[in-house]
């Protein structure tokens, strides 16, 4: 289990008051947990911390015994039973609801009450049919408005990140691997493609053939609702609200299956088509000729018939996968192995959570030879921004510290804000000292087009510029990128020999796929940089390693796989130039 941090406690607190809230309980119980968790979320040290140090929590503001219980308990177990309860009870779909911008707890009880409204598809239907303007406290402002909200998330906000189903796949596949009789599960669709998100999750099994498989899936925990229970497929949708469709297949026909349920659709037609130019019938069964079946047992076999290497998942879009791969010039895709060090990360300094020592010591064990720490600049107040002054600070404790270590070394970065015309937060010769300047938007996000694209290229022709960071800002099914024209972004990059970022947090994996093949295209190089506030997000490089494979990036064309003295070197001709 990862370490409880406050914020993840206070989310279970505000959690517990938005179900007591849609259950109609006592006000004053809910105002206890809202209190609870805005006074645990400014809370200066961490609980656990204070419990291993034996502090009396009851001490604390707005914490009384039977919540700092809970907080204990949460410690413990990562959770709160009260939470689980309440979980059973209200299911995920009606919480998601909160999320709308005009509905809060009250009203969403009231839909939840009266109309029994459970979905979000349930709630837009209500919406049209003028029921929901029908009730007390709604009017048609708010029902129009709500619909629209519907409408304009439908298309993405039912998408899960990946990250999000990961740990929900490996659960899912350790217990039907438990279930006698079973020899194979594999995950196969846009998870197995390592799409930034995922609309329903695909698994395939192979068993005995009197295994109780398929049954006893219907009988796992997490289950919210069985959508369909046959003996060779069944559809689920868990607690979390992520649909679950599972199929039992023969072993002759894995490979088969496995390559048509990965996907992508487009790719799975064009390998179709290419079959039957030479005489073969391809589908979810095998490979025939004639009725009879000449591949198919492995996924290698089915491309095999076709003359074709096995193609690596993540390139299966239909975008001259099959062409490269009928040429014998496939990718070498990039792999976690090949990362060497990671080129922006964040410290207790600014708004990191480990101290600069912690961080290292996590970069060694994950097999990294240098870091790069770029904190937040002066003007990024709330996140603690270090002015010149705090900046040199850091460049000494740096300087003194890489004398120390062993087999890895800090570089000496900064994550700079770039200012609304393009020039940068730190001047010229404050700048100087480091090895790198990562340049970051986190302001005046709602220029145009036109006008965002010339304040980043302005701060690119900046003398000492070497990274632009997650380029569009995005965050995925909760910011839109900022317009920017990231053409002439990586014409710039081009030009000026500086790099782009891909940053790896799930949240954000900025660059996307699209433009990590641009930029390869145009030799720019890409960082894969975890952006990591703590420990343990180190850990999310993988993704940012599974986007870049998307975007047909092989080892050359990625930064930080380079030696430290080679990084240095190319990071230096970003310097003062
Ligand atoms: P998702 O779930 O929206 O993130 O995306 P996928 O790619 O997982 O799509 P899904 O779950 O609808 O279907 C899984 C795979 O099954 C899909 O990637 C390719 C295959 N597949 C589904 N429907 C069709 C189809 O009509 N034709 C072909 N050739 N393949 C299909
Ligand atoms: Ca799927
Ligand atoms: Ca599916």
């Amino acid at each position: 289990m990862m370490p409880v941090q406050n914020n993840d406690i206070a989310d279970i607190f505000s959690s517990i008051a938005d179900y007591l809230e849609i259950e109609g309980e006592n006000p004053f119980r809910i105002r206890a947990y809202r209190n609870a968790a805005h006074s645990v979320s400014g809370l200066g040290p961490e609980l656990k911390d204070m419990v291993a140090a034996g502090d009396d929590l009851k001490q604390l503001p707005g914490i009384g015994k039977d919540l700092a219980a809970k907080i204990h308990e949460i410690l413990e177990t990562g959770t709160a039973q009260a939470l689980v309860k309440l979980q059973k009870r209200i299911p995920q779909s009606v919480i998601e609801m909160l999320k709308l911008p005009n509905l809060g707890p009250k009203r969403v009880r009231i839909l939840y009450k009266k109309l029994n409204i459970k979905t979000l598809a349930q709630l837009a239907a209500a919406a049209r049919k003028g029921r929901i303007s029908a009730l007390d406290g709604f009017g048609q402002k708010t029902e129009k408005a709500i619909l629209e909200a519907v409408e304009s998330r439908a298309q993405t906000q039912n998408r899960f990140k990946l990250a999000t189903v990961m740990p929900i796949v490996d659960s899912l596949i350790d217990f039907l691997k438990q279930v006698p009789g079973v020899s194979t599960v594999a995950a196969a669709g846009s998870y197995r493609r390592s799409r930034e998100t995922v609309g329903d999750l695909d698994i395939l099994v192979t068993a005995r053939k009197n295994s109780p498989v398929m049954r006893r899936f219907l009988e796992y925990d997490a289950i919210d609702k069985v959508l369909a229970g046959g003996t060779t497929k069944a559809g689920v949708i868990l607690r979390s609200g992520l649909q679950v469709d599972v199929r039992l297949v023969e072993p002759a026909s894995f490979g088969a299956a496995l390559q048509y349920f990965t996907g992508s659709k487009d790719h799975n037609i064009a390998i179709r088509r290419l079959g039957q130019q030479q005489g073969l019938k391809i589908n979810e069964y095998g490979v025939f000729r004639f009725e009879k079946q000449v591949a198919g047992r492995t996924e290698k076999s089915v491309y095999q018939a076709l003359d074709l290497p096995l193609i690596p998942p993540e390139l299966r879009e239909n975008r001259g996968e099959i062409e490269a791969a009928a040429e014998n010039r496939l990718p070498q895709l990039v792999t976690r192995k090949d990362l060497k060090g990671d080129l922006h990360i964040h410290t207790l300094a600014s708004d990191g959570r480990n101290s600069l020592e912690e961080m290292v010591q996590a970069a060694k064990q994950q097999g990294l030879t240098y870091i790069a720490v770029t904190e937040h600049s002066g003007r990024l107040k709330i996140a603690g921004g270090l002015g010149a002054k705090r900046l040199m600070q850091q460049i000494d404790e740096i300087e003194r510290l890489n004398e120390r270590l062993k087999g890895i070394q800090i570089l000496k970065g900064l994550e700079v804000e770039i200012l609304e015309d393009g020039s940068l937060d730190l001047s010229d010769s404050e700048l100087a000292r480091l090895d790198l300047v990562v340049g970051t938007v986190h302001s005046h996000f709602n220029l145009s087009l036109e006008k965002q694209t010339e304040r980043i290229l302005r701060a690119m022709d900046q003398p000492y510029f070497s990274m632009l960071a997650h380029p569009t800002g995005r965050k995925i099914n909760q910011r839109k990128p900022y317009q920017v024209d990231l053409t002439r972004v990586i014409h710039k990059a081009a030009e000026r020999g500086c790099f782009l970022e891909l940053n790896a947090n799930p949240k954000r994996l900025d660059l996307t796929d699209i433009y990590c093949q641009m930029a390869k295209a145009e030799g720019v190089l890409v960082s894969i940089n975890s952006d990591a506030h703590s420990v343990d997000a180190y850990n999310d490089l993988e993704f940012g390693v599974g986007q870049a494979r998307r975007g047909w990036l092989e080892k050359k064309d990625v930064l930080n796989t380079r030696s430290l003295s080679q990084v240095r070197k190319l990071l230096k001709q970003t310097m003062g130039s």
